[in-house]
Parts: C-alpha cells; sequence; structure tokens
C-alpha cells in the first residue's frame, strides 16, 4: 500500500462535519473530517487526504495544525463553540437599523480580547437618518475613547468603505454583529470572490430573519482575510473568572493599577479608580454597566467553568 500525500489546506467554510477546504494550491473542494474525534472550524489550517482519482470519494481532513487563536462562544446550553481559528481581528459590525443592542458588541470585543485578538467597530448604513441620532452617535463614541478603531461607512457607498481595507490589510478579520446589518454586504464589497446571499429589499424589514447561516472565509486583495458570519440574537464569551472580564473593557483595564485593591473587581470596592471615572464620566456608564453584566453572566456560568478544570 503507497502512502497516500498529505497535503495543507485552509478551512474556508464549515457545517460541522463537512467543511470546505482550499488546498495551498488554491484548489477548493468539499471535505470530511477524519476520526470522530476531530474538529475543525472555519479558517483552521490542516492536512488533507486529497481524493484518489478512481475512488470518487470526498477529501479527509486527518488533523488540525495548532492555532494561533481560537474565537468562541458560549451556547444556549452553556458550552463553549469555536467559532473561528486563527484570526487576528473580530469586527463588530452594527447600524442605526435593526434597533442596536451595543451590549452584544461589547461582549463580542470582550470575546475577542479574552481570545487574545484584536477588536474595532463598524457603524454600516451610516448614510440613514438614525446614524445622525445624538444618542447613538455618543454611543459610538464610547467605543472610540475606550480605544477602538471605529470606522462609520455606508456598504452602498464605496468611497465610505475605502478605509476597511486598510484595517483589513494582513490582518485575519471576522465580521460579527446582529442580523440585518450588512455583514455579507460589506463581505461582497470588499473580497471579489465572495458572492454572499443577502437580504433581498422586499425583506429589508423583515427584522429576526437570519440570510447566512455558515461561516466562510474569502481572501482579500489587500492580503488579509474576511470571514463573514451569521448574524446572532446574543453572544456570550466561553466561561472565565469574574477577574477576568475586564480583560474586554481597555478603558478599565488601564485605570485598573490605580486601584485601592489590586483584586479589585471594580463592583463597590473603596478606593476604587473605574467607580470614580464613572461618576466622572470618564469612562461610558453604559460601557460599566455592561461589564457588571457580563461579570453576572459568568459568574452563572461559573459551575461550567468549574466542569472544566
Ligand atoms: N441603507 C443601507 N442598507 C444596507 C447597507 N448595507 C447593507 N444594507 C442592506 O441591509 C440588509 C441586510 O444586509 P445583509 O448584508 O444581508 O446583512 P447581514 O448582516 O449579512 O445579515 P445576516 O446574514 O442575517 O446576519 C440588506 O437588504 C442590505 O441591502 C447600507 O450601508 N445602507
Ligand atoms: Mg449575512
Ligand atoms: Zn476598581
Amino acid at each position: 500500500m503507497s502512502a497516500v500525500p498529505e497535503t495543507p489546506a485552509r478551512v474556508t467554510e464549515s457545517f460541522g462535519r463537512r467543511v470546505i477546504v482550499e488546498t495551498s494550491a488554491g484548489v477548493r473542494m468539499p471535505a470530511e473530517l477524519f476520526g470522530k474525534r476531530l474538529n475543525c472550524v472555519c479558517g483552521d489550517e490542516v492536512l488533507i487526504r486529497e481524493p484518489s482519482q478512481t475512488s470518487g470519494d470526498v477529501a479527509k481532513v486527518i488533523s488540525v495544525t495548532q492555532r494561533r487563536s481560537l474565537f468562541s462562544r458560549t451556547d444556549s446550553r452553556g458550552r463553549t463553540e469555536p467559532l473561528a481559528a486563527n484570526l487576528s481581528l473580530v469586527i463588530v459590525i452594527v447600524a442605526p437599523n435593526p434597533e442596536p443592542d451595543l451590549y452584544i458588541a461589547d461582549r463580542y470585543l470582550a470575546g475577542a480580547a479574552l481570545a487574545g485578538i484584536s477588536g474595532a467597530l463598524i457603524v454600516n448604513k451610516s448614510e440613514l437618518p438614525g446614524a445622525a441620532d445624538e444618542e447613538f452617535q455618543a454611543r459610538i463614541d464610547d467605543y472610540e475613547r475606550a480605544g477602538y478603531p471605529v470606522l462609520r461607512v455606508s456598504a452602498k457607498n464605496e468611497p465610505t468603505v475605502e478605509p476597511i481595507r486598510a484595517l483589513l490589510a494582513g490582518a485575519s478579520a471576522m465580521l460579527v454583529g446582529q442580523s440585518g446589518v450588512g455583514k455579507s454586504t460589506l463581505t461582497n464589497r470588499l473580497a471579489p470572490e465572495s458572492e454572499r446571499a443577502t437580504r433581498s429589499l422586499s425583506d429589508a424589514t423583515g427584522e429576526g430573519r437570519h440570510t447566512t447561516v455558515s461561516t466562510a472565509l474569502f481572501k482579500l486583495p489587500g492580503g488579509g482575510e474576511l470571514i463573514d458570519s451569521p448574524g446572532v440574537r446574543d453572544f456570550a464569551p466561553p466561561p472565565v473568572e469574574d477577574a477576568m472580564v475586564q480583560v474586554g473593557w481597555p478603558e478599565m483595564l488601564k485605570l485598573a493599577p490605580e486601584c485601592k485593591f489590586n483584586n479589585c473587581l471594580h463592583l463597590r470596592e473603596p478606593g476604587c479608580a473605574i467607580l470614580a471615572a464613572v461618576a466622572g464620566k470618564t469612562i461610558s456608564a453604559r460601557r460599566y454597566e455592561s461589564y457588571k453584566r457580563l461579570v453576572n453572566i459568568m459568574r452563572g456560568l461559573a459551575p461550567e467553568y468549574e466542569r472544566r478544570r
């Protein structure tokens, strides 16, 4: 029996046990995971065994290369579900419409930071009147003050999209966010080979419809990679100890060394620099509220965290 050669490939799309891979020669093909214990997600670098010419078989993924990062969520049953591998950037897309839930955006950015991945925010549909709303703008400014890159764009207006290309250059970035904010529309604009379905005009007001059902990776002419993902109703990072939650709030992390206690959770401790900054409005009260909510969510997941140790 002659050894079948193993080919390096990249997972560009995953549907559970079935994936699409792109070989280093640039050939895309469907593949199945070999063995029950193997798991891979979009962005994974893998070794595959290509189908032999005669068997009409499908390619098999036989191993997954050590990941540089793994972005995951907690699913509705409290289990950790990996979403994408080897990301360097998570870009949260928000829009004036559908009604934005910035607590979801915060938890996405926190999940990225906890996984060692950078975060950025893009406000899409900024040509809509709702984008000029003062309250909305103030809430977006909070992210700039916190230190995140923030871009205001309209997927329908090419010149406004241009700065995203600079953000993506050399990055491996995933677009995330609520359904209908324009992730796939932006992907189609930025990645020439992308032909993602987007919500049709007749459905444009249909709240809660999810158009995209799979996570898929596209190479960019600028050298980066862009991953489009299905919209969500909610997002929570995998369980961490509550002392870790602040890693997702750069504006808090920066001030934390000034707290009286070095294990300060910034909840009601005396001499807390973060509580003082919230009172003095140099840290956004809404962002801080979001931090407290995630601490509570993580405390609810604590039994799960203990089990995994
Ligand atoms: N007015 C306006 N509409 C936009 C813009 N970008 C996208 N849309 C529209 O918004 C709707 C939703 O866009 P999609 O790209 O399908 O949104 P999505 O985030 O991929 O949604 P899911 O796949 O369900 O998560 C479509 O009807 C788009 O044409 C924009 O900049 N301005
Ligand atoms: Mg989509
Ligand atoms: Zn504190």
